[in-house]
């Protein structure tokens, strides 16, 4: 685990997988209350790892894919960027943000059933409350996509899915019913955008906050982190689909690939971490990103 970077007139609050957050410092030299730092690293995480090998470029991608996507799904709902004028040191990678409330639930939207929602269809024949039809597989497209929120663990724990009642419990009826509404809302608009351009997007996970209200009442949803980037969401190459199998992931399948090949002498069931990336495996990935955020906007990279 590497330390996160020194940011002159910033103050680092919190290292995630990929991602880091700093607060921006007043004239006082204290951490200003309404705005903070995201910052996107060229890290990556595949089989629940992340690796030592950092893909070049990854941060600044997913940085302006997700901008761009904020622009996209603007007249769904309000999101929480303020500017990308940012430290020369994490130029291209970092944007600040208004400093929101955040809710207490990874708000998740499934259009196509994999994973985990797979996992408890074939237990129950329904995810997180939601009866299917019966004879679904690995991969199928679902009618309409479905709201699988579960609860934020703190991290290196698995985070749990929460029942509609939970949800409700947690942040209220009208909330609750509005995130699930905008987050399958998000994941539509995301696949009508992306099909055109021969991308699935299988599931998607958002986070939501609050903006600070008036005279207490609580301000609206705003939406929050990253959005519809191949972290925070499956994105399958489309002319590969085929219900029935695990489907190619568009962005990590040479990672993937490698890493369980006899080539890296890895296996995921040893525990212990994975080896360093060789150069190849760097530059198909970062290819790959690069083709993404390229296909999806229409912009050069
Ligand atoms: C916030 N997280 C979890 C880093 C981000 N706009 C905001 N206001 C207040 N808090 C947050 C945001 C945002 N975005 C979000 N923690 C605090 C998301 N993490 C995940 C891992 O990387």
């Amino acid at each position: 685990m590497t330390a996160a970077t020194p940011l002159s007139g910033y103050e680092h609050v919190y290292s995630g997988k990929v991602r880091e957050l700093y607060a921006p410092l007043g004239p006082s030299g204290r951490p200003v209350d309404d705005r903070l730092l995201l910052v996107a690293s060229d890290r990556i995480s595949a089989y629940d790892w992340v690796l030592d090998t950092p893909i070049p470029d990854k941060g600044a991608v997913l940085t302006r894919l997700s901008l761009w996507w904020f622009d996209q799904l603007a007249d769904i709902v309000p999101n929480h960027v303020v500017s990308t004028d940012v430290p020369e040191a994490v130029s291209g990678r970092a944007v600040v943000v208004r400093r929101l409330e955040m809710l207490k639930v990874e708000a998740i939207a499934r259009a196509y059933l994999t994973g985990g929602g797979l996992e408890e269809y074939r237990e129950k024949g329904s995810v997180c409350g939601i009866p299917l039809p019966e004879g679904l597989t690995d991969g199928s497209r679902l009618l309409d996509p479905v709201f699988t929120p579960t609860t934020k663990a703190p991290l290196g724990e698995h985070d749990l899915p929460m029942s509609p009642e939970q949800v409700e419990a947690e942040i209220g009826d009208d909330l609750a019913a509005e995130v699930s509404e905008v987050t399958r809302a998000i994941l539509v608009r995301g696949n009508e955008l992306a099909a055109e351009r021969g991308i699935l997007i299988a599931d998607t996970k958002v986070e939501f906050g609050l903006a600070p209200g008036d005279r207490g009442a609580r301000g609206g949803l705003v939406l929050a982190d990253e959005v519809l980037t191949p972290d925070s969401s499956r994105f399958w190459p489309a002319a590969a689909w085929q219900p029935g199998r695990v489907q190619p992931s568009y962005d990590k399948q040479f990672v993937r690939d490698w890493l369980t090949s006899a080539e890296s002498g890895w296996s995921r069931s040893s525990g212990e971490a994975p080896p360093p990336l060789p150069e190849q495996v760097v530059a198909e990935t970062r290819a790959k990103y690069v083709e993404v955020f390229e296909l999806l906007t229409g912009e050069a990279f």
